[in-house]
């Protein structure tokens, strides 16, 4: 089986499961409660894949999570003598579960997968991210001042500091990264949650912002880095580890040097990727789930890392037929 190949469009489903029921509690404020529907929504959707899933980034751990806990079996059971291929499959059931509950833009549902150990199994801790397009591959130094970066993303994109939009995280963290921008004179865009579709919209020539910058979650950077390997994009990311307890539980898991700088190929290695996102709220990249009389439509993205694709799908969705006039075009 060429997982990218047979999986993509069941991917698919999956985050569109997650998408739509979250998408009904949108603006309840209530974020805990449309992170459980659609975890409960997306476990299900699991269940009829032809896969020998485990889930490597989930909800957390098995004592913590009811549900997708990180070495969570998940997919249909085989028939006799069968067996299905194995997948690591990250999930991120609403990405941006405040932004779902307020009605915010972007929050999406999210998954990356991969053959077996593809994708990096990040400690639940902080991320230091850049991320940019395809024509900053090489340019980005995680270590370098964010002038030069800044510097180095504009020349790359061919325009001046001043033209570009630099996505950050609105958090007391990011106080001097922010001034920093400032100082050097590019524009900001400010978020509230979801640095996974800010990172991809930095990503997509278009989406009219060019980098994404800070600290956010290092299981969302893994994500991510599936995302950006598909659209060749450019990545560097470091775990924070800033307590003898994390750097303990860090070499635990495996991690040799907690202070590497990753590139996207090393948080997501592997040969075969299938990243799938569908829109929650309205977004940069992707609509929200709309619903209507007799059905719903949503809106997704799939990508393939080695089948080079980048898929939108708008869907129309049936509760029961359309009635005379039929489905609706808009
Ligand atoms: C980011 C953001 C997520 O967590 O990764 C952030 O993209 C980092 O954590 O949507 P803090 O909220 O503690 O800053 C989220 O906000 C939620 O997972």
């Amino acid at each position: 089986m060429n997982i990218e190949q047979d999986l993509a469009l069941d991917m698919v489903r999956v985050v569109e499961t997650a998408a739509i029921a979250a998408a009904r509690t949108m603006g309840q404020g209530r974020g805990a409660e449309s992170d459980q529907m659609a975890v409960t929504a997306m476990r299900g959707a699991f269940e009829s894949l032809p896969i020998a899933g485990t889930i490597v980034i989930g909800e957390g751990e098995r004592d913590e999570a009811p549900m997708l806990w990180i070495g969570e079996p998940v997919g249909a059971k085989p028939p006799e003598g069968a067996e299905y291929p194995q997948v690591d499959i990250a999930v991120d059931p609403v990405e941006g579960t405040n932004l779902c509950a307020t009605g915010a833009p972007n929050a999406i549902a999210v998954l990356a997968a991969s053959e077996k150990g593809g994708l990096l199994h990040a400690p639940d801790c902080y991320m230091e991210k850049i991320v940019a397009g395809p024509a900053c591959r090489g340019a980005l130094d995680l270590d370098a001042p964010v002038e030069e970066n800044l510097k180095a993303i504009a020349s790359c994109l061919n325009r001046d500091v001043q033209d570009l939009v630099i996505v950050v995280l609105d958090r007391p963290r990011h106080e001097k990264l922010i001034a920093g921008i400032r100082r050097a004179g590019a524009r900001i865009q400010l978020i509230g949650d979801g640095d996974v579709s800010a990172g991809i919209s930095a990503a997509i020539n278009g989406s009219g912002v060019h980098a994404l910058m800070g600290t956010g979650g290092a299981p969302e950077g893994v994500i991510t880095a599936a995302a950006i390997r598909c659209l060749h994009g450019a990545m560097q990311a470091r775990l924070v580890i800033d307590t003898p307890e994390l750097e303990e539980r860090v070499k635990r898991m495996g991690i040799v040097d907690p202070h590497r700088v990753y590139r996207a190929r090393d948080l997501a290695p592997g040969q075969r990727l299938i990243f799938a996102a569908c829109g929650v709220t309205k977004g940069t990249f992707l609509e929200g789930v709309r619903f209507f009389g007799g059905g719903y439509r949503t809106h997704s993205l799939v990508m393939t890392r080695s089948l080079n694709e980048v898929r939108f799908l708008d869907t129309v969705h049936l509760d029961r037929p359309p009635g005379p006039r039929g489905v609706r075009l808009n």
